[in-house]
């Protein structure tokens, strides 16, 4: 059989990068432009602008002339023929949104293959030249206001699946309709990076990708609309305001292009006419895609801070963290749950043990057999945190259970006996607390019903549940990141989520830009009927398992146990933040 190729773009904020592979999801080829170093006339500083006012924008004129670079650089690789790509997706930085003039969607339509993406369309089709990026934080007030007319964090957590955020899209439409009228009345259709870069290749303005659109605040999850008293934040006239963001989204579990790619790339760099554009989506939720995760399995990547992508059929939002619908899994949704302090609060005591910053006494305590933390618990915040929503805070506390009514005591002290028990302590308060985070997040099934953990119930944030809550085991746990590569912490991290079937580790460093490539293959065989096969299944079979991640194997049943003790405490220490 011939070859075929499958593109992946990732829009993100300092490059755009595009992946090609083949139909076995072989890498055939990467392309990228940076665009500081690559397009320096913008003068952007890793990829944006910083306000004086602190506002974070990206110019959408730099996009424009990154997306002809890449292909004008591909076009000329020797070893790859863009006549072979049958379909493309991919992936963009989330919630930002560009703004488009009435004329804007209808020059996409008759783009002149002399000319340049950036002459043809910048800035007539455009009713704002810049883009708000998901760094910006200059929407406090906006973010009251969702919050107020949903009736409070909680409340639009439920709806829209997150509380009001800074970057969320809803918010940051709401500033330009108040700050700036003249352009608000001048925009005709709201993309989000996600959508503009689909419409741009197939040559369309492109509706909105539901996944993505759960970025914004603004879309009910549960009823799959928008939900009209959020819209009114930007606008009373909610019609108008459905009508700019381009009406419905494309539902994620209809597989079908969104259009064949622009003749304008046809005649310029050689794309072949049947090429099909798939809907592209954020980024996070792209990366989920470019793993073989199925319901239950989550993602561990261990960075300065931790973040935390699983895949549920449960609908439990919380204010903490954030829910999506998943783009490729119908019935099914994204966790992403972010924590600040991840390997920052690490080292900081790596360093106390170490004045040369090595982890070798670190990781010792962590793995230590006789270094007794038995009855200990400690939180490390050096940065105020997320999950729970605290300032920056330390707490260290010995405990003592009564074991007919399991009800804890807590002792706070000011230091364990040892900065080594400190090493062995965050790493499990950081695990643990993950571990009960995804618990609500997890399957009824997921629960192992060989420990019996009591009645007593517990708290988590918004959470009252009983301690049985936290039985449940994730099936696999995938780590990825900077610490993914330190055994030991990732030994300890694996033995407290508990997962059941497997612990992988592996090295992730385009994985956006192939979920891209993999949603674009997928939606292929799929539309074209050459697959029945849903997304998850096709990719746990066709994934490179034996070379693409490597088996920790499974932590001791035991040692979750042992762990099992501490639920209640943790509840009890964070209860003094
Ligand atoms: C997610 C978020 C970032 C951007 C990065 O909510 O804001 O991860 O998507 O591109």
């Amino acid at each position: 059989m011939a070859d075929t190729y499958y593109l992946g773009f990732d829009l993100s904020t300092q490059q755009l990068k595009c992946l090609v592979i083949d139909q076995k999801l072989k890498l055939i080829h990467s392309e990228t432009v940076e665009f500081d170093q690559d397009l320096p006339h913008y003068n952007t500083h890793k990829g944006v602008y910083i306000r004086e006012d602190g506002s974070i924008e990206c110019p959408v004129e730099m996009w424009l002339e990154a997306v002809d670079l890449v292909f004008l650089r591909m076009s000329k690789r020797e070893h790859l023929d863009l006549k072979l790509v049958r379909a493309v997706s991919g992936s963009c930085q989330q919630h930002g949104s560009v703004y488009w003039t009435s004329e804007g969607p209808k020059m996409l339509e008759t783009l002149n293959p002399k000319s340049s993406l950036k002459d043809l369309l910048f800035p007539s089709a455009f009713s704002r030249p810049v883009a708000p990026n998901w760094q910006d934080h200059s929407t406090g007030e906006e973010c009251e206001a969702f919050e107020k007319s949903s009736g409070g964090p909680q409340q639009l957590a439920q709806i829209t699946g997150s509380r009001a955020h800074y970057r969320f899209t809803g918010p940051q439409i709401m500033k330009i309709a108040r700050k700036e009228p003249k352009v608000y009345r001048n925009t005709a259709k709201i993309s989000l990076v996600s959508s503009f870069l689909a419409s741009l290749l197939s040559g369309k303005f492109t509706k909105l990708e539901e996944a993505d659109a759960c970025g914004m605040n603004l879309y009910d999850i549960e009823k799959r609309d928008y939900d009209d008293n959020l819209l009114c934040n930007i606008d009373a006239n909610v019609a108008d305001v459905r009508e700019k963001l381009g009406g419905d989204p494309i539902p994620s579990d209809k597989v079908e292009p969104v259009g064949h790619i622009a003749s304008y790339f046809i005649e310029k760099y050689g794309l072949n006419s049947k090429c099909e554009i798939y809907p592209f989506t954020g980024d996070n939720l792209a990366t989920i895609c470019s793993l073989p995760l199925r319901k239950n399995d989550v993602l561990v990547s261990m960075g300065t801070s931790t973040t935390i992508l699983l895949v549920t059929d449960q609908y439990h939002p919380s204010p903490n963290y954030h829910l999506f619908i998943h783009p490729t899994l119908p019935g099914h949704y994204m966790g992403m749950i972010c924590y600040c302090n991840g390997s920052l609060a690490r080292e900081r005591i790596r360093d106390q043990l170490d004045g040369n910053h090595d982890w070798k006494l670190f990781n010792e305590a962590v793995l230590s057999k006789t270094l007794n933390t038995d009855n200990e618990l400690g939180i490390y915040f050096p940065l105020g945190e997320i999950v729970p929503s605290v300032p920056s805070s330390y707490r260290r506390a010995t405990f003592t259970k009564d074991a007919t009514t399991g009800s804890v005591t807590l002792n706070l002290v000011e230091n364990f006996p040892s900065v080594a028990h400190d090493a062995k302590n965050i790493v499990e308060s950081q695990a643990l607390s993950c571990r009960v985070r995804i618990s609500p997040l997890l399957s009824k099934d997921c629960a192992d019903t060989t420990y019996h953990l009591g009645q007593n119930t517990v708290h988590f944030d918004y959470d009252n549940f009983e301690l049985s809550e936290y039985a449940k085991r994730p099936h696999r746990a995938f780590f990825v990141g900077g610490a993914s590569k330190n055994d030991a912490i990732v030994d300890r991290f694996a033995e407290v989520l508990g997962a059941s079937d497997a612990n992988f580790r592996l090295e992730t460093p385009n994985s956006c830009a192939l979920g891209g490539c993999y949603r674009a293959l997928w939606s292929h065989l799929f539309f074209s009927k050459q697959t029945e096969t849903s997304f998850d299944k096709f990719l746990d079979k066709t994934f490179r398992w034996g070379t693409d991640v490597q088996n920790l194997g499974m932590g001791s049943k035991e040692m979750w146990q042992h762990h099992n003790e501490k639920i209640a405490v943790l509840s009890a220490l964070e209860a003094t933040l």
